[in-house]
């Protein structure tokens, strides 16, 4: 029996009652997503400014995504990869010329498409580097989010996300971020050194941007010792910062790069691992996969999701947004002791509140904000995210601000 027209009040009440708590969502249902907009079961409207963390950056329900969605799901969904399929070879040809790839490993979630690299980098090790087996180490940033399966948490030093679910995955030994010196040293100080692992901005960690030139400074030493120099930007691609990819901005090319989230603007869970021959030759058949990788619905959505990035321009959308929103909200701080400051690029920005990290105060400003029209949510603590679809007008995000700086001007604690 499908449950129709759900009231706000019984759609959390089912979902508490028969769900996981694995979430604390905002208080709000939506039943409807279009553009820039999402609707609750009420029919109130707002302005999404957490785009699903990134995956809506085409905005909710894009026509071209999801004809190309209905399309192909009228055809052919999935025929696993036990067989060949029509969509695959065209999707895979797309996206490393897209990207610039010599090959691509088709996943479907972020952190299996971090998996896959991880894989990939001690694989490659191995065989080409040849390092003792068993013995490789990948460097990772301290306060990294790259996703939550349990070698993925064994390198994270949230304890939320990694405590009690031990026994924890070795190889792994973590570096201060935006700190190419450390790089070297950890490089320097260990033979076993396979990858770096690095998100080019740190999202879940509140929109850390590292110092102009960290990822180039990064991948020089990465490439003199022969390291792997591996990209996440399942966040931070596909335009959310401004460009294409974040390492963009530095013109940095990583040995390996991780798509996800956007890479199907929203429409369908599809990830990617692109590398040249070199490292994707070490997999072999039977050595990595899923029953979902790379299946024809995530190719055709795929497409059409890259296609809209390109034909709406929305990586420079995202550019100039971004610039006018950090702008704005930093001279709406001088004035307002509530918003200590503002950070990020393009349209992947967040806001610090003057308060302490355990107070629920970011909390209780969103709370306002969804009242008055806009929904986002904290990162961490004192540190909203705001993160709206890349395909926002200018006037839209000026309402936005509005809306942003009336709330913040009218929060009482
Ligand atoms: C949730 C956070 C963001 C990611 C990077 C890999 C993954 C993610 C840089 C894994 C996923 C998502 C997970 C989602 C909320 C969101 C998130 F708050 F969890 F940390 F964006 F910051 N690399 N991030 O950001 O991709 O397996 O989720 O497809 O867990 O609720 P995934």
């Amino acid at each position: 029996m499908s449950v129709k027209n759900q009231n706000s009040t019984n759609a959390i009440a089912l979902e508490n009652k028969y769900g996981a708590h694995n979430y604390h969502p905002l208080p709000v249902v939506l039943n409807k997503g279009e553009g820039v907009y999402v609707w609750d079961v009420d029919g109130k409207k707002y302005y999404d400014f957490l785009s699903a963390y990134s995956a809506v950056n085409q905005g909710h329900c894009h026509p071209k995504i999801i004809n190309a969605l209905k399309d192909q799901a009228e055809n052919l969904t999935l025929t696993s990869r036990a067989f060949y399929n029509d969509k695959l070879g065209e999707y895979e040809k797309f996206i490393t010329s897209y990207f610039g790839f010599d090959k691509v490993l088709p996943m479907n979630t972020g952190a299996e498409a971090v998996e896959t690299a991880i894989k990939l980098c001690r694989k490659y090790a191995y065989e080409k580097k040849k390092i003792q087996e068993e013995k490789a180490q990948i460097i990772v940033c301290e306060n990294n989010f790259h996703g939550r399966t349990t070698t993925i948490i064994s390198f994270s030093n949230d304890e939320d996300a990694r405590k009690n679910f031990g026994p924890y995955t070795p190889g792994f030994i973590k570096i201060p971020y935006n700190d190419a010196d450390a790089l070297e040293k950890a490089i320097k100080s260990n033979n076993n050194i396979a990858g770096f692992i690095v998100e080019p901005i740190q999202g879940e960690a509140g929109v850390f941007v590292p110092d102009k030139g960290y990822l180039t400074k990064a991948k020089e030493i990465c490439s003199k010792n022969d390291v792997l120099f591996i990209a996440d930007e399942v966040q931070t691609g596909i335009a959310r910062t401004g460009k294409l990819l974040a390492v963009n901005h530095e013109n940095v090319t990583p040995d390996i790069l991780i798509l996800g989230k956007a890479l199907s603007g929203g429409a369908y869970p599809v990830s990617a691992v692109l590398a040249n021959d070199e490292i994707m030759e070490v997999i072999k058949p039977g050595q990595h996969g899923s029953t979902f990788g790379g299946n024809p619905l995530a190719a055709a959505v795929a497409i059409a999701a890259l296609e809209v990035i390109t034909d709406e321009k929305l990586a420079d959308n995202a550019e100039k947004l971004g610039i006018i929103f950090r702008k704005e909200i930093q001279e709406f701080a001088k004035t307002n002791e509530l918003v200590r400051l503002v950070r990020g690029k393009g349209l992947l920005n967040a806001v610090l509140i003057n308060d302490t990290e355990d107070s629920s105060t970011a909390w209780d400003i969103c709370i306002k904000l969804k009242d008055n029209g806009l929904l986002a949510k904290p990162t961490h603590g004192n540190i909203i995210r705001f993160a709206p679809p890349l395909v926002m007008t200018e006037e839209q995000l000026m309402d936005c601000i509005n809306i942003i700086k009336k709330t913040i001007t009218e929060f009482k604690k």
